[in-house]
């Protein structure tokens, strides 16, 4: 890769969140990517990466993974390694959604979720949910490979009221 920026490197979308209360029904989120190809940027992703599913590749990948938001600091992280992507792919959107069991659950409903996504030590961009508080799935990142070859951030909080299934079709469409 040549060109004067450089870019991103090695980013971390990190998700925390509070257990769900004593006796309840765990509360479990899940972090998602999206990657897209320049020839279908806004279409269908290539592939998907999250807790069931790898990139073939093994640039973007599940570093961390919980069902029930209980411990200290990340609960889930993904790690995508731009410096290594294929040419073909152009977009990778990062979204979060709730698992919907056994009732309907938004953002409101789960204490202290944030996100954080940061390079090294260096933060990049960080949200609270509290715009999409009643979205039961919401995109937070979305990276973006520009002409000169550089992976560039575009912070892309957008909430839904979707399903997994239904908001994995649905995350990568062009907003209006
Ligand atoms: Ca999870």
């Amino acid at each position: 890769m040549s060109g004067f920026s450089k870019g991103l490197d090695k980013v971390e979308v990190a998700l925390r969140w509070d257990p769900s209360p004593f006796g309840a029904p765990a509360h479990d989120l899940d972090v998602i990517a999206a990657v897209y190809t320049a020839s279908d940027p806004y279409g269908s992703p290539a592939y998907l990466v999250h807790f069931d599913s790898r990139s073939p590749d093994g640039t973007v990948y599940l570093s961390r993974d919980s069902t029930t938001g209980m411990g200290f600091g990340d609960d889930e992280v993904l790690t995508l390694e731009f410096a290594r992507q294929p040419e073909a792919h152009a977009r990778i959107v990062v979204g979060v959604v709730i698992q919907q069991r056994p009732g309907r659950l938004v953002f409101a409903d789960v204490a202290n979720a944030e996100v954080h996504i940061r390079e090294g030590y260096r933060e990049l961009a960080s949200d609270d949910f509290s715009s999409v508080a009643e979205s039961t799935a919401a995109t937070v990142a979305e990276f973006v490979r520009t002409p000169g070859g550089a992976w560039e951030l575009r912070p892309a909080v957008r909430g839904f009221d979707l399903d997994p299934d239904a908001f994995t079709a649905a995350m990568g469409a062009r907003t209006v």
